[in-house]
């Protein structure tokens, strides 16, 4: 039976086993050190959870093709959406293990909501409270949250993150965040512009398209200034900002929304097609539905195509689509 994912603002049941459900796997040992995966400074054991944070940053860095310095496995290219909701499955279903419950539906942050609010009153969504994800972090304490089920009391420390330069380094410390509340949220009306849009993906394939994945990503329509997604991980700053952002399980949470806007999308243009075609350049590695999805989890970093995340409704379903 397919999993239901619903809003975490008005879902406590969803909250608090998403919580529960990521603490489990930052507690469980993947059996591999830092070390072994050729990860600067000192080693030590990483958690199931922290493999996905290695995961998605080395998608980060495989640009695709090598010869340019924008489209990489999973951003800035066709392969953002799908990608994304392939490492969201796969969480899922850890976090379906470890709570026992294979009817767990990853929650999602209907962030277009809280944005429709004053800007100064968007951190008072019920999102941040201690009994909920925690809030802002403390710019007395380095950006640490300071309450909340993933703050350094509660034991929830860093083992992996970008440093300056982007490189990932073993580390250990508290979890950051730095909210930008002087730019605001993405707001319905933004969602409803990328929804508007009648191509998935077009040329040239990368941060500078149009179409409704560039849209999501958040690259347009000015680069300078991020929109939907991209927003996103910058409003909650800290850790959301670098490669290594999976180590805010908000990550999921924004991911979730995203993932459910194109879901709304598909449900209202059933013909529109995937781009680019199977027929596309081999420049498009990784973004064509036949390419597999690059994963660390699998061998020669070849997981399933891509083709098998656009029809997921076997798999789980929201509990709404209204995302404008
Ligand atoms: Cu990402
Ligand atoms: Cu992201």
């Amino acid at each position: 039976m397919a999993a239901v994912r619903r809003n975490i603002v008005t879902n406590a049941a969803a909250r608090n086993a998403f919580v529960e459900g990521v603490k489990r796997l930052k507690a469980e040992n993947v059996g591999v050190t830092t070390g072994q995966l050729g990860i600067p400074g000192t080693s030590k054991q990483l958690s199931t959870y922290d493999s996905f944070v290695v995961w998605h940053h080395r998608a980060m860095s495989e640009f695709t093709p090598t010869t340019q310095g924008d489209r990489n496995a999973a951003h800035r290219g066709p392969a953002f959406l799908p990608w994304h909701r392939h490492m969201l499955i796969v969480l899922e279903a850890q976090l379906q293990r470890v709570l026992a419950d294979p009817a767990f539906g990853l929650p999602y942050w209907d962030w277009a909501k809280d944005g429709e609010l004053p800007k100064t009153d968007q951190p008072k969504s019920a999102l941040w409270k201690a009994t909920a994800i925690g809030g802002d972090g403390d710019p007395t304490l380095g950006g640490a949250v300071p309450d909340g089920p993933f703050s350094d009391s509660t034991g929830w420390r860093l083992q992996v993150a970008s440093d300056s330069n982007g490189v990932l380094r073993s580390v250990d410390r508290p979890l950051r965040r730095g909210f930008d509340v002087a730019r605001g949220l993405p707001r319905k009306a933004d969602v409803a512009q990328a929804l508007a849009r009648t191509s998935y993906d077009v040329s040239p394939w990368g941060s500078l398209s149009a179409g409704l994945r560039n849209r999501v990503e958040g690259w347009v329509p000015a680069a300078s200034a991020p929109h939907l997604h991209n927003r996103v991980h910058v409003w909650v700053g800290g850790d959301m900002l670098p490669a290594s952002s999976p180590n805010d399980p908000v990550f999921y949470l924004n991911h979730c929304n995203v993932d459910r806007i194109w879901a709304a999308w598909q449900k209202q243009r059933p013909t529109a097609a995937y781009r680019p075609p199977q027929t596309a350049s081999t420049d498009l590695f990784r973004h064509r539905p036949d390419d597999p999805l690059y994963s660390i989890f699998d061998a020669g970093g070849n997981g399933p195509p891509l083709n098998q995340m656009l029809d997921v409704s076997s798999v789980y379903t929201y509990g709404s689509l209204a995302v404008a």
